[in-house]
């Protein structure tokens, strides 16, 4: 299963070199909305005032989490006395910009104030329970998803140990904490968050048993996050796979606070580095119809916390101290199946000496061009399991003319069906599919090509389509 998916990356990244869209995205935002994902970033409200990081967290997410405002010690610094200040401020940014709001996060053992560390047996357990309902209550009808239980497991596996919680309630103490957010907001959708999850591993298998445990018995949980504080070079191989596996549990996923940190000082064959990482976390995310998105723990290095708990690491994020966009930008918007747009080429400038009117008429052309408009080549890569399959299209227009929106259609011979398609629209009718192009890949030059995929459920026989046309006209396949 690696080796297909290294081998369908490495189709991605030729399919993508050779693409010259006219539409292309330039937000994150418009390649995430186009591939029906949540792109979100961590929000500090007092960094707002400052004009470049306000516009980068208007323009480039469609989802904004609370970095630290929305955390037991912001909330409750002490005994059922809130002050929801902070996060009403996220809260209000969120409805001002038509951001979805996540909740991160309401039982954590770390930023506990100490009066809650203090508490023991019933008197802690009560004090969580009323957390959980206060907190969730005052923000119902606004945070669409909220890490209930942060970080609850151990690196080599089974429960945290340093926990407060786990120390003095038990196992116990995330289903009670699911239960009483369930009841104060029934809407929301309750996750489990935890880091060191992406692979699978024997902290990621506990968690694993526990949302198999919970849906086996009605406990309330809807979603898993994955936290995805990463290495450079070290996105772990069977992160598909992982997230597969708990998707298929009938939870939602998420990469909820990626960053990808390097040795400090950074350099371009790093940044490359983070930038292909960065599009493997996009792309594993894409590859399962239940990751809802994609949450990058900041917007600029300049702020992110790596630094100051990894000694000589950071640059972890998409933007540099001074909000330059790095490699990583483009390749998230590639993993989205977008092409960052070109750099803008000088204008020619207008000739000063009048053209000479010719003298001889322009002969009409006696024979038609060969290539018709619509002429095209169609590669189809496929990556597939038991019933499942994730397909990577590029479409090449080989015609002299440029298109102006294009519909591909296709048969499947054995059955396919499609369940989400990314950088273009699908419909079905029986075998009889149809791919229009997104808002912003309909414009292809001649010879340029644009990358599409789509998820699909197959029977266990996945044959490829047939008869790919491209506006009606047959395509060839490579
Ligand atoms: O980014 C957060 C940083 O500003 C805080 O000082 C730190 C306190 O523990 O928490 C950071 O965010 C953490 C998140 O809430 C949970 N997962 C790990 C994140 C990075 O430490």
């Amino acid at each position: 299963m690696r080796t297909t998916l290294a081998a369908a990356a490495a189709t991605l990244v030729l399919g993508t070199a050779v693409a010259v869209p006219a539409h292309a995205a330039t937000t994150l935002k418009e390649a995430a909305d186009a591939a029906g994902k949540d792109i979100g970033f961590a929000l500090d409200p007092n960094r707002l005032s400052e004009s470049a990081y306000k516009s980068i967290a208007d323009t480039e997410f469609n989802l904004v989490v609370a970095e630290n405002a929305m955390k037991w010690d912001a909330t409750e610094p002490s005994q059922n006395s809130f002050s929801f200040g902070a996060g009403d401020q996220v809260a209000s940014y969120a409805a001002a910009t038509g951001k979805e709001l996540y909740g991160h996060t309401l039982v954590w053992h770390s930023q506990l104030p100490d009066w809650a560390k203090n508490l023991n047996g019933s008197a802690l357990e009560s004090a969580m329970v009323n957390h959980v309902t206060k907190v969730a209550d005052h923000f119902e009808g606004k945070v669409a998803s909220w890490d209930v239980v942060n970080e609850a497991f151990a690196d080599g596996g089974g429960r945290r140990q340093d926990s407060t919680f786990q120390q003095k309630l038990g196992n116990g103490y995330i289903e009670t904490a699911f239960r009483a957010a369930r009841a104060a907001d029934p809407t929301a959708k309750l996750c489990i968050n935890d880091y060191n999850v992406e692979g699978v591993n024997a902290k990621s298998n506990s968690l694993y048993d526990l949302v198999k445990d919970f849906k086996a018995r009605g406990v309330p949980i809807d979603c898993v996050g994955f936290q995805s504080h990463l290495i450079v070079g070290q996105v772990p191989g069977d992160f598909r796979q992982n997230l597969q596996r708990f998707a298929d549990l009938g939870v939602d996923v998420r990469i909820t606070e990626l960053d990808i940190r390097m040795p400090m000082p950074s350099d371009s064959s790093k940044l490359a580095t983070q930038a292909a990482d960065y599009k493997k976390v996009v792309q594993a995310c894409l590859q399962v119809t239940r990751c809802e998105g994609v949450t990058i723990w900041g917007i600029t290095d300049k702020y992110s916390w790596v630094p100051d708990v990894f000694s000589g690491q950071g640059a972890a994020l998409v933007w540099n101290d001074g909000y330059a966009k790095k490699p990583a930008h483009a390749a998230i918007l590639e993993a989205f199946g977008a092409t960052p747009t070109p750099t803008p080429t000088t204008p020619t400038p207008t000739p000063t000496t009048p053209t000479p009117t010719p003298t001889t008429p322009t002969p009409t052309p006696t024979t038609t061009p060969t290539t018709p408009v619509g002429a095209c080549r169609v590669a189809y890569g496929v990556n597939q399991w038991n019933t499942g399959f994730t397909a990577n299209v590029t479409i090449t227009n080989t015609s002299s003319s440029a298109l102006n929106g294009w519909t591909l259609t296709f048969a499947f011979p054995s059955g396919q069906t499609i369940t989400q398609a990314w950088s273009s629209v699908s419909s079905q009718s029986g075998s009889q599919v149809t791919l229009r192009n997104a808002a912003w890949n309909g414009s292809l030059a001649p010879g340029g090509s644009t990358q599409i995929g789509f998820n699909g459920a197959h029977n266990g026989t996945n044959t490829a389509p047939n008869a790919f046309a491209l506006n009606g006209t047959p395509c060839s396949v490579a």
